[in-house]
């Protein structure tokens, strides 16, 4: 039963905590993630991190654990409440180390709840767009002085343009006739922006763009807010690893402009929203824009277009495996958002007039 075990292996963690109930947080695609309630709080998040994805755990967990500390250090001047609340802090097990393996193999890892906060799937406020783009600038600035390469790039390529081609290529070869065909149009899209789609990788391997440490899963459902609207800081740092700013630049404004949820199903309702993609860049460039070189200012609105994109050619080489990576509810689900993220590719691109006047207004 999934509560005693939830039970026994919250108690191998190093806290004071009594066990009382659990809810499981069911937005992630790749983790199982549980909010463990204890008799008196803290309460407690608790994860299984998902082995087959992140093959080096223990490399996962010491990015996240170094980049806390990290944040800690550079936020030392806030009082430990607020601390508390700003970064994310974990808990070791009983025997001293930062993650418990199970009998059955399984990993996980502990952190603390932090109280009073919300998490939004879509926006609906300008505030929280701007807040966004606060957390996300905010997080790159306070890691611009962490050394990238001290970071395990716990999947390789994860953003890597030609890497997700050559999967998506080798998908085709495996798909089923019925899958090839309910594909067609998003895989005649992916055929067409190839060339655009690899700009910016181009500028990552010439060195022109420089590594820094990202994020890398900058979706909007990653950042915690307070009870009004205020943003605390990034969750789920799993991916943390050397990238470019435009990973995190792009992925949250992927989610963030969306009109919809990523796995909304009447593309009617997925469209681009200019207004939150001006809040988002002035709280962006407002924490980090000083930082940033022309050349990584430039590529900004390339880079949303780049991340969108590249998610919607994730979604649909799964779809095309047969759904082997991402947690799914229905047979088509990974197809559906695949066609959101294109649809969403779509109405940046008829927008791409207004975005360069954003940008150029904060510049
Ligand atoms: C996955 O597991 P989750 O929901 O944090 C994925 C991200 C995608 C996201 C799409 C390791 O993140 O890259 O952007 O789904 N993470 C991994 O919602 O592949
Ligand atoms: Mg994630």
């Amino acid at each position: 039963m999934l509560l005693r075990k939830l039970e026994t292996i919250f108690n191998k963690f190093n806290h004071k905590g009594i066990f009382d109930s659990y809810q499981e947080l069911a937005s992630g695609h790749i983790n199982d993630t549980y909010l463990i309630i204890t008799k008196k709080k803290p309460y407690f998040i608790l994860q299984r991190i998902n082995h087959e994805v992140f093959k080096d755990v223990r490399g996962l967990i010491e990015n996240k654990v170094g980049v806390s500390r990290h944040l800690q250090k550079k936020l030392g001047h806030l009082s430990e409440g607020e601390l508390k609340r700003r970064v994310l802090s974990f808990v070791d097990t009983n025997k001293g180390d930062s993650y418990y393996k199970d009998g059955d193999g399984n990993y996980w890892n502990m952190m603390y709840y932090i109280d009073n906060s919300q998490t939004f799937d879509i926006v609906t406020n300008k505030e929280v767009a701007y807040e966004g783009g606060k957390l996300s600038g905010e997080f790159l600035n306070l890691t611009s002085d962490f050394n990238p390469s001290s970071l395990i790039e716990i999947i390789p390529k994860f953003h890597d343009m030609s890497f997700r081609y050559s999967q998506f290529e080798d998908a085709l070869k495996v798909a089923s006739k019925e899958r090839l065909i309910q594909a067609k149009e998003s895989i005649d899209f992916v055929e067409d922006l190839r060339k655009e789609m690899h700009i910016l990788q181009s500028l990552k391997e010439s060195g022109d763009i420089k590594l820094r440490v990202t994020h890398n899963d900058t979706k909007i459902s990653n950042a915690l807010f307070d009870l009004n609207n205020k943003g605390l800081c990034v969750i789920d740092t799993d991916t943390v690893m050397p990238g470019i700013v435009h990973y995190d630049f792009g992925d949250a404004i992927r989610t963030i402009c969306n009109t919809a949820s990523e796995d909304e199903k009447d593309l009617s309702l997925v469209t681009f929203n200019l207004d939150y993609y001006e809040a988002y860049v002035k709280g962006f460039l407002e924490t980090l824009g000083n930082s940033l070189t022309p050349i990584e200012l430039k590529y900004l609105p390339l880079g949303a277009k780049s991340i969108i994109f590249i998610m919607g050619l994730r979604f649909l080489t799964d779809f095309l495996n047969g759904d082997v990576y991402y947690k799914i509810e229905y047979p088509e689900h990974n197809l559906v958002r695949s066609r959101n993220q294109f649809k969403l590719v779509k109405s940046f691109s008829e927008k791409h007039d207004d975005i360069q006047k954003v940008m150029s207004k904060y510049q």
